[in-house]
């Protein structure tokens, strides 16, 4: 009988809780307690750090877990390096699920950089009208930039104000909506848009807004994840859970 641990916090993680509800497979989806009110699920919910690989590998001897789903965030690169590690130490199939990277199309204007610092050096020169579509946990580091008019969008409502001279804070979360970030946009003026390579659907409506408004898009890519069995559908992670675990693959 299958005991699932599913690492969660994307729209992904929140698909798959659904069909593993509907199948009455026996699962617990994971997050952080990043911010204040989480997604209600069909399965049950923990929230909070397990304690490093130590900690998470504790936790899925101390509950049985035969499967390990990391459907953690591309960014989460930490998560997702314990997940891998926690899960060979335990012995218990993982599998990640993730979605592909977006590439570039007709129309779009993007600078590919490395990280949120190459981003922020991407950003020097004179004032801008930047939105910063990047949630609050590295908004800091824009500091070095404050010559910009920043538009800022978090999930929750800081409890002190973010650190940029000229800024506006949109308190909003996703799933976005290509109309309502078109919109947004315009009405600040925005020229240009910094983001993460999230990939998935949950977070591409800026890009199609930029494109429409042919605003400059800096990318920022991926870190390096480590190597693992990797899917991009919910329907392969239950393919996996069916078939593909048993054989340790
Ligand atoms: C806590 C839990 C679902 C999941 C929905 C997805 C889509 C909407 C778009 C923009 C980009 C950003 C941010 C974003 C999106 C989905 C997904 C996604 C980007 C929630 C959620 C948690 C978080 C954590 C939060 C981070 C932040 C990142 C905002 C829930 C709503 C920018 C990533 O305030 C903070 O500290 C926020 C932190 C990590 C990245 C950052 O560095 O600030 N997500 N977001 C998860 C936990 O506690 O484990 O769903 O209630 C989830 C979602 N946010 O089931 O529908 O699939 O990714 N999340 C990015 O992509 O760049 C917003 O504004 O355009
Ligand atoms: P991270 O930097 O890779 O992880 C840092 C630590 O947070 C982990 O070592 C772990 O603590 C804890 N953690 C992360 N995800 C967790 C989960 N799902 N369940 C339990 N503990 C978790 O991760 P992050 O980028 O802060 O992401 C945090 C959450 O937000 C994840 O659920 C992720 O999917 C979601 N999210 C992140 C982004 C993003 O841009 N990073 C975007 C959308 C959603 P311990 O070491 O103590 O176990």
């Amino acid at each position: 009988m299958s005991n699932i641990l599913v690492l969660g916090g994307t729209t992904e993680a929140s698909a798959l809780a659904a069909t593993l509800s509907a199948r009455g497979d026996d699962a617990v989806l994971s997050y952080a307690g990043r911010v204040t009110t989480l997604k209600a699920q069909p399965i049950p919910v923990r929230v909070g750090g397990f304690g490093g690989v130590e900690g998470l590998e504790a936790y899925l001897r101390a509950h049985g877990v035969t499967h390990l789903v990391d459907a953690t965030h591309p960014f989460a690169a930490r998560m997702s390096a314990n997940a891998v590690a926690a899960a060979k130490r335990a012995g218990i199939a993982h599998i990640a699920l993730t979605r592909p990277a977006w590439t570039p199309v007709a129309g779009d204007r993007w600078t590919r950089v490395a990280d949120i610092d190459a981003a922020v050096a991407a950003l020097a020169g004179p004032s801008r009208r930047v939105m910063l579509a990047l949630g609050r946990m590295h908004v800091d580091a824009f500091a070095v930039q404050p010559q910009h008019d920043y538009l800022l969008r978090f999930v929750d409502r800081p409890d002190r104000p973010p650190g940029l001279p000229r800024h506006h804070l949109v308190v909003d979360r996703g799933p976005f909506d290509v109309e309502d970030d078109r919109r947004l946009m315009e009405a600040h003026a925005t020229q240009v848009v910094v983001c993460k390579n999230a990939g998935g659907t949950g977070a591409s409506a800026k890009l199609h807004a930029a494109r429409l408004l042919s605003l400059s898009v800096i990318m920022i890519d991926r870190p390096t994840l480590p190597a693992r069995q990797e899917v991009h559908a919910v329907a392969d992670v239950v393919r996996w859970l069916d078939h593909g675990a048993d054989r340790g693959v």
